[in-house]
């Protein structure tokens, strides 16, 4: 059932009543995942890479009091130009962005939400939220995780970045039933690079594969999504002792100026890519795109 809180964009709606595959996408990448004007840039690609293949893009955000499913131009440069200005909405901050008429940009968790919302089935973006290194002291574990226990959307990400405890967050979608299906990889990508040193569930050869597994999931009314990670394309990967040094330093800042909560990620992302001097930017537009081809093509197999 369609809520009175949502705005489907006429393209996305009338792709969805007939049937056509149609891309979740979300807007924090957008607002907290990348300086301005790349951040602009990629999003039209990313929507642009959906539709060549073959299915509609539905980017979503909370725009004047209203759970946005496809954005116009117009609001996709707003959230750019508002960067961290846009509040970053999880599941908890849902209602009162929708209450006070706010500027939100979803992350994975709410844009899973309110994608179920219009019924769609597949997300597409870079990087998904984890169980933080130190999570043993600061309980730091994304929204993410639950989210993906429950709400039936797959999400297609190039992995979990090492400013996240890898092990622990794959422990804790093991715990939440999640399964972590590798897209042509036994390794789960660890997006920069293409390794990570850890293992996916499931290593799938193809699009059709996954929506395979993914009907037979929701057929079995197994609640919660998946996460199909897709490793970076190796021409854009970075050299691991790069993004190593630059994540390392990174926590140490957040660490002496007790950065937490759900400032935590925005800040090592946007430290990350300034001590990689943009390189690190660079491959995370490419990675983005990446994902989208494959989101799209999973839709259509759907
Ligand atoms: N990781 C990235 N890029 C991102 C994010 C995470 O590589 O843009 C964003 C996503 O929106 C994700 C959110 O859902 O950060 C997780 O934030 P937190 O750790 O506070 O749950
Ligand atoms: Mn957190």
């Amino acid at each position: 059932m369609l809520n009175a809180y949502l705005d489907i964009q006429p393209v996305v709606a009338e792709a969805l009543a007939a049937g056509k595959p149609v891309v979740a996408l979300e807007s924090t990448i957008i607002s907290h995942g990348m300086p301005y004007p790349q951040n602009v840039e990629t999003a039209r690609q990313v929507e642009q890479v959906v539709r060549d293949n073959g299915a509609v893009p539905a980017t979503i955000a909370i725009i004047d009091g209203r759970l946005k499913v496809g954005l116009d131009e117009g609001a996709l440069e707003a959230l750019g130009r508002a960067g961290h200005a846009a509040t970053k909405c999880s599941r908890r901050d849902i209602p009162f962005v929708l209450a006070n008429k706010g500027l939100g940009a979803t992350t994975v968790a709410s844009t899973m939400i309110i994608a179920a919302m219009a019924g769609i089935r597949v997300f597409a973006t870079g990087g998904i939220g984890g169980v933080h290194r130190g999570a043993q002291e600061t309980f730091d574990i994304s929204a993410d995780l639950q989210e993906f226990a429950q709400t039936p959307v797959a999400v297609v990400c190039a992995g979990a970045k090492s400013i996240l405890d890898i092990g622990l967050t794959l422990e804790y979608l093991e715990t939440q039933g999640v399964p972590v299906i590798g897209y042509q990889t036994e390794e789960l990508p660890a997006f920069y690079t293409r390794e990570s040193g850890f293992k996916v569930d499931y290593r799938l050869e193809s699009p059709a594969a996954i929506a395979e597994a993914l009907r037979l999931k929701w057929e079995l009314g197994l609640a919660g999504g998946a996460v199909v990670a897709n490793p970076i394309p190796t021409q854009f990967a970075m050299p691991k002792a790069d993004i190593d040094a630059a994540i390392a330093q990174a926590l140490r800042e957040a660490d002496e100026q007790g950065v937490k909560g759900k400032e935590s990620t925005p800040f090592l992302l946007a430290r990350v890519c300034e001590l990689t001097g943009g390189n690190s930017l660079a491959a995370n537009i490419q990675l983005v795109l990446n994902n989208a081809a494959l989101g799209a093509r999973i839709a259509a197999s759907l």
